[in-house]
């Protein structure tokens, strides 16, 4: 059984110290708006309402809380990368979402959302430079691979394996895997869900 079939949802944070007891194992899901961040919670979880899905992308603007069982969690990030957000929303998430990576102890690792179609933008690569300092996995959901071919999702995951192993390769010890992924057809979730499970469970 998936791990994240039990999650259940908690608290939505809006501030650093809104964040509940930092304890215990937590995974984040980090993304641009609109990249299929709920989505791919929702399906990694076998949950249709989990995660709030939209078709109007910027509607996650808190971080939610999930909880897996008594010491583990998911986290569903903000969207980032929506130009119509206020600017002073924006603002506040540039200062929350760095210290959030970089502070929090119970993080054992990051699943970072990309739509296939626009991988890497300069906000993802953001989040891997203030992520990857703290030496813990991060794993890269390629989703909405159903709207590429077969050949160009194969393509476009080496490209975007390249370039992070020239980017950050020599940087950090940073474990960082990739995949393809799609919510719509199902596609990738055992390979997501073994990952967030070796990160939760290590020893089994
Ligand atoms: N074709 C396709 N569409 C998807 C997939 N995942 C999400 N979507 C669509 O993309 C839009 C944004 O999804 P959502 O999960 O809310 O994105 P979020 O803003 O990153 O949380 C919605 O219209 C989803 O139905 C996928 O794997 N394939
Ligand atoms: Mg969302």
């Amino acid at each position: 059984m998936a791990l994240l079939q039990n999650a259940k949802f908690i608290i939505s944070a809006n501030h650093f110290n809104e964040l509940p007891e930092d304890a215990g194992y937590e995974i984040a899901f980090a993304g641009r708006s609109n990249a299929g961040k709920s989505s791919a919670i929702n399906t990694l979880s076998n949950q249709n309402r989990l995660a709030y899905v939209s078709k109007q992308p910027g509607r996650t603007q808190l971080i939610n809380f999930f909880k897996i069982d008594n010491d583990k969690s998911l986290v569903d990030l903000p969207g980032y990368g929506y130009a119509k957000v206020p600017t002073n929303i924006r603002n506040h998430w540039q200062r929350t979402l760095p210290r959030y990576l970089q502070e929090r102890q119970c993080l054992v690792g990051l699943i970072i959302v990309m739509d296939i179609r626009r991988p890497l933008t300069e906000l993802d690569i953001r989040m891997l430079d203030w992520f990857a300092p703290r030496q813990k996995p991060i794993h890269i959901l390629l989703t909405k691979s159903d709207k590429l071919s077969r050949e160009k999702s194969l393509r476009t995951l080496s490209e975007v394996q390249d370039k992070i192993k020239e980017q950050w390769g020599d940087l950090y010890q940073t474990e960082c895997t990739i995949q393809l992924f799609s919510s719509l057809k199902k596609k990738g979730i055992e390979d997501a869900n073994s990952k967030i499970q070796s990160w939760l469970l290590p020893n089994k």
